[in-house]
C-alpha cells in the first residue's frame, strides 16, 4: 500500500485538517491508470447490516462496483490510519470486530490520535473521497432530521458534511426511520442538490416513494456526469448531488410491514433510551431481527443497485471531471 498525506479539504477554501491517507494498492493504480474509482462507506458494514452477512454483502457490493466499470474504494479507519481502498482482510476486521467505532467527521482527528479502528459515515466517507479526488459515492441511505428532532434535536452530521463536500451521492433516499420532508427541507437549506434517477419522485430506502417530490430529474449516467463537469465549470465551492435511486415497486420493502416495524422500533428506542448515533443502528437492527431477514434483503438490493448505478456515473465522467468541482494534486 501507497501512503501520502493530503488535507482533508471540505470545499475549496476550507481545510478539516491533515490526515494521512493510506491507498489500497486497487485504488493507487487505478489513479495512476485514470481508471474511475467509486467511494464506499464502512458504517453500513460494521453498524448497518448484522454480521455474518455484512461481510459477504461489502464484498458484493465491491463487485458490483467492479462489474459496472469502476473500481471500488472502501474506505474507513485501521489502527487510526485512514484507509482509502480497504483491502479485503481490513474489510472482514471492520465487519467482525469488537467495538469498531462509527466515525463521523468530528471524530476523525480523535480516532486518528488514538490509533482506533472505525467505520465511516456518509459524512465522514464524502469529506475523505473528496479530498482523495473520488467524485462519486455509492450508499444505501443517507442521514437525516430524525422524526421527533424537533425535540430531540437530533439531525445527522450527514446533511450539514453534505452541504461542503462536493461529490455525487448515489443513494435511495434518506432512511425511511427519518422525518423525510424536514430531511429535504434542510437539505434546501444547506445548498445541497437533490434529483432522482428516472423520477421526479425522492425515494423512501425501504420503501420505493418516500412521499416526496423533488426539483429534478435525471436520466442516464452521461446526464449525470454532464452535471459533474457544469459542476466543475461553474461552482467549486458547491455542495454535493444527491442523487435518489429508488428500488421497483416489486422489490421495496412491503409498506404495511414497513409502518408497523417502525412504529414498534421508534416505541422501543423510547424504552431502551437509546439516542445519539446509536439511534440508527438500533432502528436498522430492530428491522433486520423483527421482518425476518426480509428488511435485510431489501437494503442489500438498495446498496447493490446504488453501487452499479456509482460505477456507471464514474464510467461516464470523463477523467477531468471525476472529482465533483475541484481536483487534488497526484
Ligand atoms: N445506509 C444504509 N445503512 C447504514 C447507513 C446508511 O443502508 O447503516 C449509515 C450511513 O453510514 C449513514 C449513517 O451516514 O447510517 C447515519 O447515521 P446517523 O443517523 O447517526 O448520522
Ligand atoms: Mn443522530
Amino acid at each position: 500500500m501507497k501512503g501520502r498525506t493530503v488535507a482533508i479539504v471540505t470545499d475549496s477554501t476550507r481545510q478539516l485538517g491533515r490526515f494521512s491517507i493510506r491507498y489500497g494498492e486497487h485504488v493507487a493504480r487505478a489513479r495512476r491508470d485514470g481508471r474511475p474509482v467509486v467511494a464506499l462507506e464502512s458504517t453500513i458494514i460494521s453498524h448497518g447490516l448484522p454480521h455474518p452477512d455484512n461481510l459477504r454483502v461489502a464484498r458484493e457490493i465491491e463487485q458490483t462496483v467492479r462489474d459496472n466499470g469502476a473500481v471500488p474504494a472502501t474506505i474507513g479507519m485501521i489502527g487510526g490510519e485512514l484507509v482509502v481502498g480497504l483491502e479485503d482482510h481490513q474489510i472482514e476486521h471492520l465487519a467482525s470486530a469488537e467495538g469498531v467505532a462509527k466515525l463521523s467527521v468530528r471524530d476523525l482527528a480523535i480516532a486518528a490520535a488514538t490509533g482506533a479502528d472505525g467505520a465511516t459515515t456518509v459524512a465522514a466517507t464524502s469529506a475523505v473521497a473528496a479530498a482523495a479526488g473520488i467524485g462519486v459515492f455509492a450508499t444505501g441511505g443517507l442521514g437525516g432530521v430524525h422524526r421527533e428532532a424537533n425535540a430531540t434535536f437530533d439531525e445527522s452530521a450527514d446533511l450539514t458534511a453534505l452541504a461542503r463536500t462536493p461529490i455525487v451521492v448515489v443513494c435511495a433516499g434518506v432512511k425511511s426511520i427519518l422525518d423525510v420532508g424536514a430531511t429535504l427541507e434542510r437539505l434546501e437549506t444547506l445548498g445541497v442538490a437533490v434529483a432522482g434517477y428516472g423520477t421526479h419522485r425522492f425515494p423512501g430506502f425501504f420503501i420505493t416513494d418516500g412521499g416526496f417530490d423533488v426539483d429534478w430529474q435525471l436520466d442516464s449516467p452521461e446526464q449525470i456526469a454532464a452535471v459533474m463537469a457544469a459542476r466543475a465549470d461553474h461552482g467549486a465551492g458547491a455542495g454535493a448531488l444527491v442523487l435518489g435511486n429508488p428500488l421497483p415497486t416489486d422489490e421495496q420493502l412491503d409498506p404495511a410491514l414497513h409502518d408497523h416495524t417502525l412504529a414498534e422500533g421508534l416505541s422501543l428506542l423510547a424504552r431502551h433510551g437509546v439516542t445519539g448515533k446509536a439511534v440508527t443502528p438500533f432502528l436498522l437492527s430492530h428491522f433486520h431481527s423483527s421482518t425476518d431477514g426480509k428488511s435485510l434483503e431489501v437494503n442489500v438490493r438498495i446498496i447493490l443497485r446504488n453501487a452499479a448505478l456509482a460505477a456507471r456515473i464514474a464510467a461516464a465522467a470523463t477523467p477531468a471531471h471525476a472529482a465533483l468541482g475541484f481536483s487534488l494534486p497526484g
